[in-house]
């Protein structure tokens, strides 16, 4: 793979197979129950039999909708039968704010034998650090464990493999970092306890996704096929004379997201990957009225017995949105892959 990055990666499509939900978007700041703006990046997963969300909720003051007057982020949680229809519950359900700690963000949901994690992204006074917590309610929250900074983006898989729980993550090497851009990879990294971190292996280099020149990280927490882990991940492309998409004064970059399967017993191997993206922002709630327009990030993925794939994911920064595919179409989209 060369390591030097495309300046501009220009016009990128969405893959037929996958099917904008005709009621997005699924959850927005008129769904919520108390003061919300912004309504995006969930993290979803089947429990007890329902649909679970947490949704990330950014609160600005009404009559302000402009970056530097952010009241507060809070997550909230909602409940649904089919996954399309919500019910978001009257409170939020976690907020961190303190001394050290600015906001927590970005939930991701796993249910592993039988209880929920919930991995978070927590901006601290000293850097971004990856949360841990388990809940068995939505109420309490144990946390299990913070990464040193910076990392984020943490998903963990939804069984043990080899006796160990594994996580995929995104750290912020300053490094390789190039004036122009970002240059974040995915990382995988696995752990006997949840609170103890290693093994930490490299798994996708931006430089391994054609339609990247950017940052690539984990999305979804991943599902087992019987071809492997089927696994989203979100790609960023910048363009340096992109302008203004949004409320800030420049947005450069467009997120969208990509496919690919990891071995089943090790998913340090990718088996196989996309080259082309899964999804692109197109839609209006994808590429207009956002705060950060032409972003596509999604959180969550549940394979029903039927084969259908629902893909939750934040649009725009602003709501929450579900697309659809079938799983055999996804994995037909993942080609052999090497370094
Ligand atoms: C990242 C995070 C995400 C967000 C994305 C696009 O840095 O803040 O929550 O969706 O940027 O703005």
């Amino acid at each position: 793979m060369p390591w030097e990055l495309p300046a501009v990666i220009g016009e990128l499509k969405s893959s037929p197979v996958v099917k904008r939900h005709p009621a997005n978007p699924v959850l927005a700041a008129k769904d919520v129950p108390f003061p919300a703006t912004l309504v995006y990046n969930a993290g979803v997963c089947k429990f007890q039999g329902k649909y679970v969300m947490v949704f990330r909720n950014d609160v600005y003051p009404p009559d302000k909708h402009i970056p530097g007057h952010l009241i507060e982020i809070n997550l909230g949680l909602a409940t649904s039968a089919d996954g399309v229809k919500w019910e978001v519950a009257p409170k939020p359900c976690f907020k961190w704010v303190d001394e050290e700690v600015l906001r927590a963000y970005d939930p991701r949901l796993t249910v592993v034998n039988g209880r929920v994690y919930m991995c978070f992204a927590l901006d601290t006074r000293h850097g971004l650090r990856g949360g841990i917590a388990v809940t068995d309610d939505f109420e309490k929250f144990e946390v299990l464990s913070l990464s040193v900074p910076d990392n984020r983006n943490m998903v963990i898989f939804p069984k043990k493999i080899g006796r160990k729980f594994v996580r995929l993550e995104r750290p912020f090497p300053i490094y390789s970092r190039s004036r122009s851009r970002d240059r974040f990879d995915a990382w995988i990294s696995d752990s006997p306890d949840l609170k103890y971190w290693g093994n930490s292996h490299l798994l996708l280099g931006v430089e391994d996704v054609p339609f990247a020149n950017d940052k690539v990280g984990p999305a979804a927490p991943p599902v087992l096929t019987p071809k492997g882990w089927l696994t989203l991940f979100h790609a960023v492309d910048r363009d340096n004379n992109r302008g203004k998409n949004g409320w800030e004064e420049k947005w450069q970059k467009r997120y969208t997201a990509g496919v690919m399967l990891l071995d089943r017993d090790d998913p340090r191997k990718i088996t196989g990957l996309s080259r082309e993206p899964l999804m692109v922002p197109e839609a209006p709630y994808e590429v207009s009225g956002g705060i950060r327009n032409h972003v596509i990030f999604p959180g969550g993925m549940i394979l029903e017995k039927s084969g259908e794939v629902k893909i939750y994911y934040g649009s725009a920064d602003t709501v929450e949105c579900l697309a659809t595919a079938d799983v055999g179409d996804l994995l037909d989209l993942c080609r052999p892959f090497s370094r």
